[in-house]
């Protein structure tokens, strides 16, 4: 049964009028999760702190919202795959935001979404510069939330170069999830990555200037590690210049004490002006991603959700509802804080309960592991709008998550964004339609689970060797995805049975 925690009673907000949520999905480029199986080694105390958070529980994301605001405009670091000045409302990337705010505007605008989305749990500041380059704006923020929603988990990412001078005021602000950007652990490495950092009033360039980045990153994780707070390492995969590298940094920051490691693929197109768009530095293929997560996974805790958000973003990990909360539209809620505190905790009860049950379900079922060890694993596509149940229309999905079957079990992958087929414009330019775009998108992908789709992409889907499947709609993501590679095993579709989707 679908969990319906938008459907709350009357909201504590009262909101102008909503649009569909949009596309998106930061850490800054500079932008975490464990699924709940990796979960269930882990200290109670620390099991609580990531529970309902988004990012560090893979599980969590599907019922859990999160939000930035924008409040840190300085950076003490050059990245070259940043470029703040670009800015595009339908631009999903870290370091790009609509509106910045200042301290006040911002505790307004997180009191109106934590009023109107009572999933939200967790304020992160993470741009769209560096917040501990802006530290009276970063803590100011955190100060007021801290007296005015202090069920609100606080929580921030920086590139690291001024953190340890400031550990003591994180800790003092009770911020107890803070995610570093390492990129490398070698100057020679970081020298091709960021230019410059502008250190004790001057621009210290090249190696020099990495070594002191790598010095100030690998200490401020120590300090923090040692004071209880859990650290989530973000990497950027940049082919060519740090990827045969991120496994040795994987194994440097675990060794130190880091909970999570996040690898995530360089996103460098030359119309966002960034120095590696420019000079055509290629991103990532999602085999290359996935072949790199598996790779730093034998170390540590990988997180595979990430959504490389904006520094405004709002909402559930994969939505970005900015657009409802601009300083006009908050400008006209009636908010109720203490009303809407209560809503929250009525729905995140809810919430537990209900990830109580699946999750008594889960550890009851088996569901592949009677099938023959040997058959090979298949990757398949799943359209959600949360809550961990396949719901979505294909033609709406603006992402899909993949999931790979094996008879080890399901295990989640990674997403991969789409263009929402029904959204109206069937056209993206360069001749290439959003349904091209979205089958471009499930490459490597035999069988994509929704609620509906239409005879057009259904056709589309079989011509390019994805099976289509509305069977399992309103069920477990999970459940679904092993039901279907047991359908494909008894079809032959495991044995290269080319007919296998018309068996
Ligand atoms: Fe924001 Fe980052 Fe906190 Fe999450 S995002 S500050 S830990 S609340 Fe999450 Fe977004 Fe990825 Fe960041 S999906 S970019 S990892
Ligand atoms: Fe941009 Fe600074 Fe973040 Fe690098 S650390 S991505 S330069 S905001």
């Amino acid at each position: 049964m679908e969990l319906k925690v938008l459907d709350q009673g009357p909201s504590a907000a009262k909101a102008p009028s909503v649009k569909e949520p949009s596309a998106g999905g930061g850490c800054g480029q500079s932008a975490c999760g464990s699924s709940a199986d990796a979960m269930a080694h882990l200290p109670p105390h620390i099991r609580d702190k990531v529970r309902n958070h988004p990012c560090y529980s893979e599980q969590a994301h599907h019922y859990y919202a999160r939000m930035h605001v924008a409040v840190a405009p300085a950076c003490n670091i050059q990245c070259h795959y940043c470029n703040r000045k670009y800015d595009c409302a339908n631009e999903s990337r870290p370091g790009v935001v609509s509106e910045l705010l200042t301290p006040d505007q911002a505790v307004r605008k997180v009191l109106a979404v934590a009023a109107t989305i009572p999933q939200m749990s967790v304020l992160g500041i993470a741009g769209p510069g560096d917040p501990l380059a802006n530290p009276e704006r970063t803590f100011e923020t955190f100060r007021q939330l801290t007296e005015k929603a202090p069920d609100i988990k606080l929580c921030v990412s920086t590139n690291g170069l001024a953190l340890p001078e400031q550990v003591d005021a994180l800790c003092r602000h009770n911020i107890d999830h803070v995610t570093i950007t390492i990129n490398c652990v070698d100057p020679d490495i970081g020298a091709q990555i960021h230019p410059w950092v502008f250190w004790k009033n001057r621009r210290v360039r090249g190696v020099k200037g990495a070594k002191i980045l790598i010095e100030q990153q690998q200490k401020g994780l120590e300090m923090l590690v040692a004071r209880g707070v859990l650290v989530k390492v973000n990497s950027v995969m940049i082919p060519g210049v740090n990827d045969a590298h991120l496994a040795e940094v994987s194994k440097v920051v675990k060794a130190k004490g880091a909970f999570l490691h996040n690898v995530m693929p360089l996103i460098a197109e030359a119309e966002h002006g960034t120095f590696y768009g420019v000079m055509g530095q290629r991103g990532p293929r999602a085999e290359e991603l996935a072949a790199l997560q598996d790779a730093c996974a034998g170390d540590m805790n990988m997180m595979r959700h990430c959504r490389q958000c904006r520094a405004d973003a709002v909402g559930l990990l994969g939505q970005d509802r900015g657009a409802e909360f601009t300083l006009d539209r908050i400008a006209e809620m009636d908010i109720d804080p203490e009303a809407a505190m209560a809503t929250r905790a009525r729905v995140h009860a809810q919430i537990e309960a209900h990830r109580q049950d699946k999750a008594a379900e889960a550890a009851a079922a088996h569901p592949l592991d009677d099938l023959p060890a040997g058959l090979r694993p298949v990757l398949m596509a799943v359209a959600t709008k949360g809550q961990g149940v396949v719901n979505q229309h294909f033609g709406h999905a603006r992402e899909f998550l993949v999931y790979e079957a094996s008879p080890r079990g399901v295990r989640f992958m990674g997403h991969r964004k789409a263009d929402p087929y029904c959204g109206g414009d069937d056209t993206c330019g360069d001749g290439e339609s959003a349904l091209d775009i979205t089958l471009r998108a499930l490459a490597g992908c035999e069988a994509v689970l929704c609620a509906k789709v239409g005879i057009a992409p259904w056709e589309r889907l079989e011509a390019a060797g994805i099976m289509p499947n509305g069977e399992h709609a309103m069920e477990p993501i999970e459940d679904a995805v092993a039901q279907v590679y047991r359908e494909m095993h008894a079809a032959g579709a495991l044995d290269n049975n080319p007919d296998w989707m018309t068996a």
